[in-house]
Order: structure tokens, then C-alpha cells, then sequence
């Protein structure tokens, strides 16, 4: 095993990974940038080192001081995290080729799966759906129009080297084809340095579905089980669960054997999550692999008793993985919820400045995995998450309860936060009934009527805030006063009146 590990993050995950080691008997060497200086991070790692300036590029991202310091304090390893380089295959390889061990993927794996048109080839070769569409880059707008009409409008065009939601346009008749197909190209080129482009049938109002699973390096695989991750606004999680109660027993013996098809395609090792669109009838179409550890990894963990950092870790240090998939049971629901500094009334701008004050939730079933304390800042340098809340009971409907209960025993003074946004969500009924897509955020709280589904303009939500409010504070009430609420039953039945 290794004797120590830096770890090339900060927050929340950096304080999640070092946790770990401690478990694990390693020495955690963390490094910081100038913004991060009071972070927790750099209080609870064994070793703590500056590498720079606040902005990414000249700290976490810079990879010759990273991988110099490795050397250095003799770190035998680097865990990436999510984010900055965990993806990265070129900075993976450079890690390889100093003989560190890069706590994640090969770089082979990692650029496999980086191009999407690559991946959906590799995918359909072996028999893991995808949406149908083009394999090969489309050339010119005949092409496209053909090859849409072939497959039928509306279609999705999408940037080959895009990824999590950049990048794409979607294209409803032949006659728009065009000007989509240039404006798409010239934002693939000006962010990912390639233009190409390819065609993906739309589809309709989808649940997001993943599917994380655990490789070691002899070729033994096992899913552990799915994630629902369909509650986000413009790309970003705000709500994750585990497991997801649309997906039934015979789907999710499909999707887990078609995750591990995918994983097995790439020769992946280590913890990796399969992205899967799920349409109403059950069918799903892989999207995208990550080749990481996820931001909603704790809502697997508290189902399973697994813990994937630790299992990483293992698994990068060459051992075999412990257990079968027959070891592998689900047992209780989690949820996670992304408290984040931004402000839902100010079009979720991000919200800065020192945390002045900051008690957090506790007691059964409540999970926190955060970076920061009273005193710390938050920047706009980095990713405005706070904190993440993962709840924990036998069943959905008390997960929700308890979430509102921890919802509501934050205590954040300085930035604001998304936390009102996320109580609306849990006390929506259709949130409650399960009855949600990937367009659930958008379409009740940011949307006009569905008339007009234009976006509306910022100096109109809070009106609208106050609206949805009204309407379901007699609902919450009901929900948080009931002295009795535990009766899950009972419960629901409200929602019915
Ligand atoms: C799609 C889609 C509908 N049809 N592809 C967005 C992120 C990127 N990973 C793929 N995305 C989508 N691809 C087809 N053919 C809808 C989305 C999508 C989405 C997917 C998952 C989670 C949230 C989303 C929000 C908007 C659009």
C-alpha cells in the first residue's frame, strides 16, 4: 500500500479523500492556492503545501508543480478528485510516465471515452445502447439534413469532443439546419479546439441515469447499482438518489450488465460512472462515461456500505477487488442535495465572501461532506458548492422528510444559498410522487406557464417565488407539523387531498 498520497483538489472532495487515508493508515499531503489558505482541507491533511495563485491555472491546474511535488515529498501517488485533472489524459499520462501511480484510469481508458463519436462506436461494437445517430462527424448541412430526415426532426446536434452539456444544439426542421450546424461548429472549435459535430436523435422529456461502477486491474467488475440524477438546472446536479425508484427490477439488470459492458469495452480500472438517458418506456442510450469519482458518490455509499474512495485507493495500489457482485446488496434509500453559494432570487448568481457563520445538520441518517468552516471564503475562483447533504432512511418518502428536517437546521450566514430552492423542490408533489425528468427544474420553477416556455426574466421570479411559496407552504406546514409524519402512508395521503 501506498505510504502517502497527495491529493491534487481542494473542498469538500479533497476533505473526503483525506479522510480516507486516515482510515486507511496513509499520510494525506494537500496542496492550496492563495484563495484556499483557510480552507479545511489544509487543516485536516497530514502535510500541507502551497502551490500558488488562486486562479487554477497557476495552482491545481498547473501540472508540472503538482507533479514535481509528488516527487519531491515522495507521494507514490496523486488522487485527483473530480474536476481540474481527474479527466485529463494527457496529465494522466505524464503521471504514468514519472512512474506515479494516478489514482483513477489509465490515460488509455480516459481518451477512449473523451471523444464522444469514439465512444458510441466503441459502445455499439459492443452491444451497449446508444441513441441513434451518427457515428462519424457530419461534414457539411446537406449531410445533416439527410441524415435528420433519415432519423427524424427533432435531433440533437452535438460537439464530438463536448461533454456534459456543452456544445449542443438542438435542431427541429430542416430549414434551421444550417445556421445550427455553423454557430455549433464555431463554439465546438472556440471551446474544445475541434469543430466536429455529429447527430443525435432527441429524445423526449428523459430521466438521467447512471451507473457507477468498480474495476481492479485483473478484469474483475461489478456495478453498484444506479443513480437518479435528473433534478438539475442548465447541467448542473442540484438533487441525486440512489437507488432510483422509476427503475424497476428487470430494467435495472439491463442497465447494470450494459454499464459493465461499457466499462469493459475501455479496459477500465478503477471507480467509473456510466451516463444513461432513460425515456418513459424504459429504454435507455448510453450518453457518456466518467472517468472519475462523482460529486453524488456518498448516495451509492450509504445504500451499499461501500466505500468507493477506499476502494480507489485499493484498486490503484494493485489489489483485487474483495468482493462479488453477489456480495453487493442495496439496502434503504439516500438522497443527496447540493447546497451551493448562489442566489436563486438573482438567477443563481454566485454569492461570495467569508462565511461568518455556519452550523450545520446532524443526527440519524444525516451524512455532511464539506470544505468549509466559519471563517473560510468562498471565491469565485472555484466551484460554489458548500456543502453536500446526504440523507439517509429506509424509504423515499422519510429520505424527503428528513431532508427537510436538515434542510432547515442549516445555519449559513455571509453568502446566500440555494438551500429555499431546494426546499421548494422537496415539498413539490411531483418531486414527492416521483413523477420528474431532466426538464422538472426548468419547466415548474423558472419557466412561464408552459404556454410560454420562455425562460423569464430575472426581476420576475421572486413574484413567482413567492407564488409557489403560498401555494405550498399550506403543504409543508401540514408535512412539518404533523407530529406523526413518520407513517410514510399517511404521509402521501396529504398530497392527495
Ligand atoms: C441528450 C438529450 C436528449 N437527447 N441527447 C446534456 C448533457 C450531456 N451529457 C448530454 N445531454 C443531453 N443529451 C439526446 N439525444 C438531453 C440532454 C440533456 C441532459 C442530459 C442529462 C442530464 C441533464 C440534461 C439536461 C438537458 C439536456
Amino acid at each position: 500500500m501506498f505510504k502517502k498520497i497527495l491529493i491534487a483538489n481542494r473542498g469538500e472532495i479533497a476533505v473526503r479523500i483525506i479522510r480516507a487515508c486516515k482510515d486507511m493508515g496513509i499520510i494525506s499531503a494537500a496542496v492550496y492556492s492563495e484563495a484556499d489558505k483557510h480552507s479545511l482541507h489544509t487543516i485536516l491533511a497530514d502535510e500541507v503545501y502551497s502551490i500558488g495563485e488562486s486562479q487554477a491555472s497557476s495552482s491545481y491546474l498547473n501540472k508540472e508543480k503538482i507533479i514535481n511535488l509528488a516527487k519531491e515529498i515522495k507521494a507514490r501517488a496523486i488522487h485527483p478528485g473530480y474536476g481540474f485533472f481527474s479527466e485529463n489524459s494527457y496529465f494522466i499520462k505524464a503521471v504514468e510516465d514519472e512512474g506515479i501511480v494516478f489514482i483513477g484510469p489509465s490515460s488509455k481508458s480516459v481518451a477512449l471515452m473523451g471523444k464522444k463519436t469514439d465512444a458510441r462506436r466503441l459502445m455499439m461494437k459492443n452491444k451497449v445502447p446508444v441513441v441513434p445517430g451518427t457515428t462519424e462527424p457530419v461534414n457539411n448541412t446537406d449531410e445533416g439534413i439527410h441524415f435528420s430526415k433519415q432519423i427524424g426532426f427533432p435531433v440533437l446536434l452535438k460537439a464530438s469532443a463536448g461533454g456534459g452539456g456543452k456544445g449542443m444544439r438542438k435542431i427541429t426542421s430542416a430549414k434551421e439546419f444550417g445556421s445550427a450546424f455553423e454557430a455549433t461548429k464555431r463554439e465546438a472549435l472556440k471551446a474544445f479546439g475541434n469543430d466536429e459535430v455529429y447527430i443525435e436523435k432527441y429524445i423526449e422529456s428523459p430521466r438521467h441515469i447512471e451507473v457507477q461502477v468498480l474495476a481492479d486491474k485483473y478484469g474483475n467488475y461489478v456495478h453498484v447499482y444506479e443513480r437518479e440524477c435528473s433534478i438539475q438546472r442548465r447541467h448542473q446536479k442540484i438533487i441525486e438518489e440512489a437507488p432510483s425508484v422509476f427503475v424497476d427490477d428487470k430494467t435495472r439488470k439491463k442497465i447494470t450488465t450494459a454499464a459493465i459492458s461499457a466499462a469493459k469495452a475501455c479496459g477500465y480500472y478503477n471507480a467509473g460512472t456510466i451516463e444513461f438517458l432513460m425515456d418513459k418506456n424504459k429504454n435507455f442510450y448510453f450518453l457518456e462515461m466518467n472517468t472519475r469519482l462523482q460529486v453524488e458518490h456518498p448516495v451509492t455509499e450509504l445504500i451499499t456500505g461501500i466505500d468507493l474512495v477506499k476502494e480507489q485507493i485499493l484498486i490503484a495500489a494493485g489489489n483485487k477487488l474483495s468482493f462479488s457482485q453477489k456480495d453487493i446488496k442495496v439496502r434503504g434509500h439516500a438522497i443527496e442535495s447540493r447546497i451551493y453559494a448562489e442566489d436563486p432570487l438573482n438567477d443563481f448568481l454566485p454569492s461570495t465572501g467569508e462565511i461568518i457563520e455556519y452550523i450545520k445538520p446532524a443526527g440519524p441518517g444525516v451524512r455532511i461532506d464539506d470544505g468549509f468552516m466559519t471563517g473560510s471564503k468562498i471565491s469565485l475562483y472555484y466551484d460554489p458548492l458548500i456543502s453536500k447533504l446526504i440523507c439517509y432512511s429506509s424509504d423515499r418518502n422519510s429520505v424527503i422528510e428528513r431532508m427537510l428536517r436538515a434542510l432547515a437546521e442549516y445555519h449559513i450566514a455571509g453568502p446566500v444559498t440555494n438551500i429555499p430552492f431546494l426546499l421548494e423542490i422537496f415539498k413539490h408533489k411531483d418531486f414527492i410522487k416521483n413523477n420528474f425528468d431532466i426538464n422538472f427544474v426548468e419547466r415548474k420553477f423558472l419557466n412561464k406557464k408552459s404556454q410560454n416556455p420562455e425562460r423569464i426574466s430575472t426581476e420576475k421570479i421572486p413574484a413567482i417565488f413567492s407564488a409557489i411559496l403560498k401555494k405550498q407552504s399550506t403543504l409543508s406546514e401540514k408535512i412539518l407539523s404533523d407530529g406523526n409524519n413518520s407513517d410514510s402512508n399517511k404521509w402521501m395521503d396529504l398530497l392527495n387531498e
